[in-house]
């Protein structure tokens, strides 16, 4: 016959709790981009996702105009339970890397094309792949949200 441990049913509750207040349609997959602008290229990803049933959200956040905000929510990131996160950005492309900086989690840079660019979109792409050693961010080709996706469900399925 088994004794009851004192104290038992109170943690088993207490677990239980914690349980019922997971929340299970927590995003796996952040999208970030460095502007509106950003959003019809960015939108690809998102699609991809969508298609293969992987939960995503979506937010705008620039590097440079509201760079509290990035950190924060790069830091907060993993705690929220969120996997992977896609970040696109154009110009002087600095978001990708700063998320990286603020967090552990993999972060996949997606260098943009604007009508401001320079060399074509090389400025963007040689901001997002030159990391230091240490702080990696994957980058994918320009414009090239949709192999973002790819990559993050990839990622998750590893
Ligand atoms: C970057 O500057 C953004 O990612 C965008 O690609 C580019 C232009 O931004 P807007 O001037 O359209 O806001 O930070």
């Amino acid at each position: 016959m088994s004794e009851e441990l004192p104290g038992a049913p109170e943690a088993l509750a207490e677990v239980e709790t914690e349980f019922a207040e997971l929340d299970v349609d927590a995003p796996l997959v952040g999208i970030v981009m460095g502007s509106k602008s950003d959003m019809p290229k960015m939108e690809q990803a998102a699609r991809e996702l969508e298609q293969r049933g992987i939960r995503f959200e979506m937010r705008v956040m620039s590097a440079h105009r509201e760079p509290d905000q990035v950190a924060g929510y790069a830091r907060n990131a993993q705690m929220r339970g969120l996997r992977v996160i896609i970040a696109g950005a154009g110009l002087s492309a600095a978001l990708p890397g700063v998320v990286a900086a603020h967090t552990a989690l993999p972060v996949i840079g997606v260098p943009l094309t604007s009508s401001l660019s320079a060399a074509g979109g090389l400025d963007a792409l040689l901001s997002t792949v030159q990391m230091p050693p240490g702080v990696p961010v994957a980058c994918v080709g320009l414009d090239n949200a949709r192999n973002a996706a790819v990559l993050a469900a990839r990622i998750l399925a590893a």
